[in-house]
């Protein structure tokens, strides 16, 4: 031990503890929970319509996780995503014009179009990609991490995934690797216990945070629709990374509301693999409703000034969806050039 450049990590006597979020961050978190809702709503009802020419995989019920872990990050420090990924892009700062014209098909696209929803990336917020290959962004981050690293930058990577990835094989290479190496990632698994149609007792052994445990990697596990828990883990999380901490790894349980994709029922055909009663008792655990009700109660945000925030972002969501409607299809031309790094710029 300590005879590599990379050593394996003692645990210290100064853990990062959790700390409260300040009048100012709960309500900046509850404005970007709200911007996350309110712009996917749209993007159901849109989809519903026929209006988006692909699938869409909505967050709707899980915000509070990529909310409470992007609080903590900078344009510098990097996510990975998941098919899932239009909240972790809001998240971290993403502009949702562009995201919406993405989701669209439109030039004006993030990704000019080319991408479409399970494509979201801005390199220049750190925002590696949503990605359609479940599990892949565990490996994306992991490399970020390792840049980081040797830059010396005190940059973190978070990889967002589910509970269904977390049975990829890459799980293992991962925390075996950022594990020896200490660096500084922050793996963040968002149990919504499904991996498609398939309830996760189906096909997960154990516990996920477990995992991570055999790698004696501090581990966290939180209530998903609590944003204050995630952003407390986060918070610790991060730090750790950034102090030369190595890896963390949370896990968030929570639900996905909306289906595994908007227009599930065609492909189901009339079956079912969850009851009404499973998602409404979920619906009352809404993270963006338990905000909502811990803010009025203490008094932090009146009915007026949430009422005026709720306004601020359906106009947002409003003026998105109208500039993707308008946009320019994308151009099938740059099929080819786009494949390849430096190309098309
Ligand atoms: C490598 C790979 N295997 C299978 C799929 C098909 N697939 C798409 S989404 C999904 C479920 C993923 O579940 P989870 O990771 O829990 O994410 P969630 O959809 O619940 O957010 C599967 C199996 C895929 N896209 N990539």
């Amino acid at each position: 031990m300590g005879t590599t450049e990379f050593s394996v990590r003692e645990p210290t006597a100064k853990e990062p503890t959790a700390t409260e979020p300040t009048a100012t961050e709960l309500a900046g978190l509850y404005e970007r929970m709200l911007l996350i809702r309110r712009t996917e709503e749209r993007l159901s009802a849109d989809s519903a319509a026929g209006k988006l020419p692909g699938a869409v995989h909505l967050y709707i019920g899980e915000e509070a996780v990529a909310v409470g872990v992007c609080a903590h990050l900078g344009d510098r420090d990097y996510v990975t995503s998941t098919h899932r990924g239009h909240g972790h892009y809001l998240a971290k700062g993403g502009d949702l014009r562009a995201m919406m014209a993405e989701i669209w098909g439109k030039r004006e696209g993030i990704c000019r179009g080319m991408g479409g929803s399970m494509h979201v990336a801005d390199l220049s917020k750190g925002i590696l990609g949503a990605n359609g290959i479940v599990g892949a962004g565990l490996a994306i981050a992991t490399g970020a991490a390792f840049g980081a690293r040797l830059d010396g930058s005190g940059h973190v990577a978070v990889c967002f995934f589910g509970d269904g990835a977390a049975n990829q094989g890459v799980l293992m290479e991962t925390l075996n690797v950022s594990t020896l190496w200490q660096l500084p990632v922050i793996f963040v698994c968002e149990n919504n216990m499904f991996s498609e149609f398939t309830p996760s007792h189906e096909v997960t052994a154990g516990r996920i945070a477990d995992r991570a445990r055999a790698f004696a990697m501090p581990t966290h596990e939180v209530d998903g629709n609590d944003v204050v828990a995630v952003w407390q883990a986060a918070g610790q999380a991060v730090e750790r990374g950034r102090a030369g901490g190595g890896p963390s790894f949370i896990e968030a349980r929570t639900y996905r509301i909306q289906g595994h994709f908007e227009a599930e029922r065609f492909v189901l055909a009339g079956g079912r693999y969850r009851e009404d009663a499973e998602i409404a008792e979920w619906r009352a655990r809404d993270p963006l409703e338990r905000l909502r009700a811990r803010l009025m109660s203490s008094g932090e945000l009146g009915p007026d000034t949430l009422g005026a925030l709720d306004a601020q972002a359906l106009q947002r969501v409003d003026d998105a969806a109208a500039f993707a409607e308008a946009g320019q299809p994308a151009d099938p031309d740059l099929a080819l050039t786009l494949m390849f790094a430096g190309a098309g710029e």
